[in-house]
């Protein structure tokens, strides 16, 4: 008894910071902050926030919610909105308004400091929502708002999630529990986590959301499923987000009663733009479809002789003339297709370059593979300057362990946008493709394949929130640095104290680069286990399709390793500019990170370490590991400075992974080192097991599938 009492007392004297958190509030924690400046107190004094509805009612919640937060207070509203001000442009006297001069567009803002009035301006609504976020990151974060202020105008105008959530709530490749869209309750019940969530991309300025899979089920168009999406439309409204929904191409048929969905078919034309009417019925403001087709045994164009651009112009036309737009995805490839997969998409979508509707964007993934831990841009980017391109990047961890396994993916995000596709000379990086810049879009979006699920944080691990973040804040602005990135998200989910943000900045900066190197270093790629992707696989083959197996991709035997996608095999290389042909197909040149991703090599190729191929992949394996046990003593450090709620639940995870990295050494170097027929160098352990325990581990009913 006495020691439960001993405990309550140290429990209710802990800092509020340190009290159980779950982490439901995300990024948004708006804990309290000593030392503020005295403007940081000031503007919940005395604050005035322009007209009405429902966005300017967020408006001032959010201010008094974080007010309460920082300072336990509350905000007072005021006629005169001395010390704060948020207002439309146009509302401002002209002394203030001229204070402005950039174009801030649509959603753009400007935060700037008035001889000690704060003022947020913006042309629209959605403007000042985000500025006001900006400025409540800004105290939490204790930086300054000087007198020119804050200027932020994003650099994509579609900002969209993607959720691959099915009707009945499991989510391909989600591993954060079941989908958020409750649709049995919809339309009647709108869930709080419904409004939370369009806050939270709100703050980070996502402006879309895509919620069912890309696999998908026609049965959402039709007015029973049309009416809950209208539900969550509205719900989303306030906060500057568009829904999209996913098209199934064979829908004229399967819910239609058309015998055909060929886009060439007039019936098939008509049914479309009836559809798109009635959609726009429920959704005046329906952002438009995101289809994927002809891939991976969905309907599409091909099953009638149609390209690509014929398939998306019908859906194009149907949303044009209510403002829509469509999102074609270029994941396309076949089993029947004998050329290498890294190939396919270019060779279908190049030819069509200029053949799509003005309304038409093509999605492309990151990769030209699928989202593995780490692949060279996708060779699509700089190649259509007619047909706008937007980027797809997966911020669920379908190939990167799922939610147990810590992976910071903004250093992935960023090392993609920032390569050089040198289509226009030097200096023509992805992020100029996707910003519009380079070709003169007059179309840019991006997409992330959401990891969000019912888990009460959210994302599963505690960690993977910033990835959620670290989108939204890339598709703003895809010139964002990581570091930003991670600094900002741990002071404003943890705290700013530097001796728990610098090892925790140290941890995710360097955590995706440590999966690399126990999953799939050197360019190795495609080596989980088959399906679902859950550890390793390397010893997959056969099958229904090779190119959903670890053998086409790793091509192991007494001869080396290697996917050969030089001249001499695939030659996917001509797909990338010459100055990259050079580069990346000269073993000189090439980074050893792509080095078996574009050669296959001995297994005694000279690395520029002195360790011959074998050995030098064995060590990128243990480092991997060590680092990965490292992070569990990192943060078994960090104790004091983080609530009991978080520290156990991430140390638990951390300890998955550190378990976890040894098995992906272990089970690869082994299956590996029956062709290589090489000892593991000094500094590389021992497997624990034989090479049959790991083959035959066999994980049930593992999500996301
Ligand atoms: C792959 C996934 C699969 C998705 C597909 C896609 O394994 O579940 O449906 O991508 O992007 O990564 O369409």
């Amino acid at each position: 008894m006495y020691r439960l009492i001993n405990l309550l007392l140290a429990l209710a004297l802990l800092p509020l910071t340190l009290q159980a958190n779950d982490g439901y509030k995300l990024w948004l924690q708006y804990y309290p902050i000593e030392n503020a400046e005295d403007w940081m107190t000031d503007v919940f004094t005395d604050a005035k926030v322009n007209g009405s509805g429902e966005t300017i009612s967020i408006i001032k919640n959010e201010l008094e919610l974080a007010s309460e937060g920082f300072f336990n207070k509350k905000t007072s509203f005021t006629e005169s909105g001395s010390k704060l001000w948020i207002a439309l442009k146009s509302e401002l006297p002209a002394n203030l308004a001229s204070r402005s001069t950039e174009d801030l567009g649509e959603e753009g803002y400007h935060i700037f400091n008035a001889n000690g009035q704060v003022i947020v301006t913006a042309n629209t609504q959605f403007g000042l929502l985000y500025g006001t976020f900006r400025l409540l990151q800004q105290i939490q974060l204790l930086e300054p708002i000087s007198e020119h202020g804050i200027v932020e105008i994003p650099k994509i105008q579609k900002r969209v999630l993607n959720h691959w959530d099915n009707l009945n709530r499991t989510v391909e490749r989600g591993y954060s529990g079941f989908s958020i869209w409750n649709w049995h309750r919809l339309p009647r019940h709108i869930d709080q986590q419904y409004l939370d969530y369009a806050r939270a991309n709100a703050s980070v300025g996502i402006n879309g959301t895509a919620i069912t899979n890309v696999n998908a089920n026609a049965l959402v168009l039709t007015p029973y499923y049309l009416e809950k999406a209208q539900a969550l439309a509205n719900a989303f409204r306030p906060y500057g987000i568009k829904v999209y929904l996913t098209a199934r191409f064979s829908s004229p048929m399967e819910i239609g009663g058309l015998k055909t969905a060929d886009p060439l078919d007039p019936e098939v034309q008509q049914w479309w733009k009836d559809k798109a009417k009635e959609i726009y019925d429920y959704i005046p403001d329906f952002g438009g479809f995101l289809v994927k087709a002809d891939s991976e045994g969905q309907p599409g164009p091909h099953n009638y002789g149609r390209t690509q651009a014929e398939g998306a112009n019908v859906l194009a036309d149907a949303v044009k003339p209510f403002g829509g737009i469509v999102m074609w995805r270029a994941f396309v490839y076949s089993e029947h297709t004998p050329d290498d997969r890294h190939k396919q998409a270019y060779n279908e979508f190049v030819p069509i370059d200029g053949k799509f509707r003005d309304n038409v964007i093509v999605q492309v993934k990151n990769g030209a593979i699928d989202f593995q831990p780490r692949e060279p841009f996708h060779p699509l980017f700089g190649a259509m300057p007619e047909t706008p391109l937007m980027m797809e990047f997966q911020i669920t961890q379908e190939y990167l362990g799922h939610d147990t396994h810590l992976a910071f993916l903004a250093p992935m995000y960023e090392e993609v946008l920032k390569e050089d596709t040198y289509v226009n000379g030097e200096g023509s990086e992805v992020a100029k493709v996707i910003d519009g810049s380079l070709h003169d879009y007059s179309m840019t979006a991006m997409a992330g394949v959401a990891n969000i699920g019912t888990d009460r944080n959210w994302t599963g691990h505690h960690f993977h929130q910033a990835n959620w973040y670290a989108y939204g804040k890339l598709a703003w602005n895809p010139y964002e640095r990581s570091e930003r990135i991670a600094l900002d998200w741990i002071k404003l989910t943890f705290t700013s104290d530097p001796d728990f943000v610098n090892p925790v900045k140290e941890m995710m900066l360097r955590s995706h680069e440590m999966v690399v190197n126990y999953m799939t270093p050197l360019g190795i790629h495609h080596i989980m286990a088959r399906s679902h992707h859950y550890g390793p696989g390397p010893w997959v083959t056969g099958g229904e399709r090779a190119d959903w197996t670890s053998t086409y991709y790793h091509n192991a035997s007494e001869k080396g390793m290697g996917f050969d996608r030089t001249r001499a095999r695939s030659n996917a290389l001509e797909q990338y500019a010459p100055e990259l042909q050079e580069k990346w197909g000269n073993l000189e040149t090439v980074p050893e990170k792509f080095l078996l991703w574009f050669h296959h090599l001995p297994w005694d190729h000279q690395m520029k370490s002195g360790n011959i191929l074998w050995d030098e992949m064995a060590l990128h394996y243990q480092k991997g590991v060590d680092e990965a046990r490292q992070n569990v003593k990192t943060w078994k450090k960090l104790e004091n400075h983080v609530d009991r709620y978080r520290y156990e639940h991430v140390l638990s995870f951390l300890k998955i992974q550190a378990e976890e990295a040894q098995w992906w050494r272990d089970a690869v170097l082994l299956y590996f080192g029956q062709f290589s027929n090489r000892p593991l160098p000094e500094g590389v352990e021992s497997p624990e097991h034989d090479l049959e325990y790991y083959m035959n581990i066999n994980h049930k009913f593992v999500p996301g599938i």
